[in-house]
């Protein structure tokens, strides 16, 4: 296992053609992930969700940043198809990554966003582990705060952020709630732009009514991530909830919730595909038939289905 070993060794090119493999699906990549699973589990994992062009990227460059100066490693996975890590990048965003490239301590890789979210987020999972096997301290993965799957993405960190900007969806104030549900850590980025302290209050107010649920108070930060300010703080906050997370028993309790959620998705996923094997040619054309006529109800001819198949070689 000539691969695992490299990566293993620190050699980046050996994680790179690893997260290749992932995208693509390959059996090979199932094997190697197997054999790095017991070198999983040191990173600390942290989402960083919010809408496109509220600052993301910008904001997990300057807190890799932050993170090196304290001598830290720090893996970077973007799900966000407008990310500059994913090549479209504006000169702007190259000349902010130079700061980073070349640094060994640091290793960004955007996912390609073909096939299916569901794809893109197992994808970014298993990414996500390589990243953490390579023993990188510091697991960063930004994702477009849009749909469901991405909100799923970014809740398999320890740690969430959400990014919000003046002038950003104040309209959408259902979608906020939501999403303010899973922020640990919230931050009201472009705090050089007007709006940004009457942003930072309606936040407050919203948040204040979130956390009288939770045992965590999500804290509320501004940032102006293009020069780097506030950005040690937001690094603060997320130590400060790993050590919440340590010291409450709810990283166990995340932990055992996360693999049980990935253990379901896989056993879904394998046993509808055996089924769907078994099922003869036509089988599933003659019950959507049946459905059709009202002669059988669906749950009734999932269960014939299953029986059927159930009792074949
Ligand atoms: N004025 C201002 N612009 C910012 C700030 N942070 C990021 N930007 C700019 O906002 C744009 C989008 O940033 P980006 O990091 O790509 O956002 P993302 O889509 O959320 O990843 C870029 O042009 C950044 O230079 C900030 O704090 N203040
Ligand atoms: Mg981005």
């Amino acid at each position: 296992m000539e691969l695992v070993d490299r990566l293993l060794a620190g050699d980046r090119r050996a994680l790179a053609r690893l997260i290749s493999q992932i995208e693509n699906d390959g059996a090979e990549a199932r094997q190697a992930l197997a054999a790095l699973y017991p070198h999983t589990g040191h990173a600390h994992l942290v989402g960083v969700t919010g809408a496109p062009g509220t600052g993301k990227s910008t904001l997990v460059n300057e807190m890799a940043k932050v993170w090196r100066g304290r001598g830290q490693t720090v893996g970077i996975v973007a799900v966000d198809p407008t990310s500059p890590f994913s090549g479209g990048a504006l000169l702007g965003d190259r000349i902010r990554m130079r700061d980073l490239t070349g640094d060994p301590g640091v290793f960004i890789r955007s996912m390609a966003t073909r096939g299916s979210l569901g794809g893109l987020a197992r994808a970014t999972g298993d990414a996500v582990k390589a990243l953490d096997a390579a023993g990188f301290d510091i697991v960063m993965i930004e994702t477009v705060g849009a749909g469901q799957a991405e909100v799923d993405i970014a809740r398999t960190a320890h740690t969430t952020l959400v990014v919000e900007a003046p002038g950003f969806g104040d309209d959408v104030q259902a979608i906020k709630a939501g999403i303010l549900e899973i922020a640990d850590v919230l931050v009201v980025n472009k705090a050089d732009q007007p709006g940004a302290e009457s942003t930072a209050r309606a936040l407050m107010a919203m948040l204040s009514l979130g956390n009288l649920r939770r045992n965590w108070q999500a804290p509320l930060l501004k940032t102006v991530a293009t020069e780097g300010r506030g950005v040690a703080e937001v690094v603060d906050a997320v130590i400060r909830h790993r050590a919440y997370l340590e010291a409450s028993g709810e990283l166990a309790r995340h932990e055992r919730a996360r693999v049980a959620s990935e253990l379901n998705t896989l056993l879904r996923e394998a046993l509808v595909a055996r089924l769907l094997r078994r099922v003869q040619d036509g089988q599933l054309e003659a019950a959507i038939d049946r459905v059709l006529a009202r002669e059988v109800d669906p749950h009734t001819v999932v269960e014939e289905l299953i029986a059927s198949v159930g009792s074949s070689p």
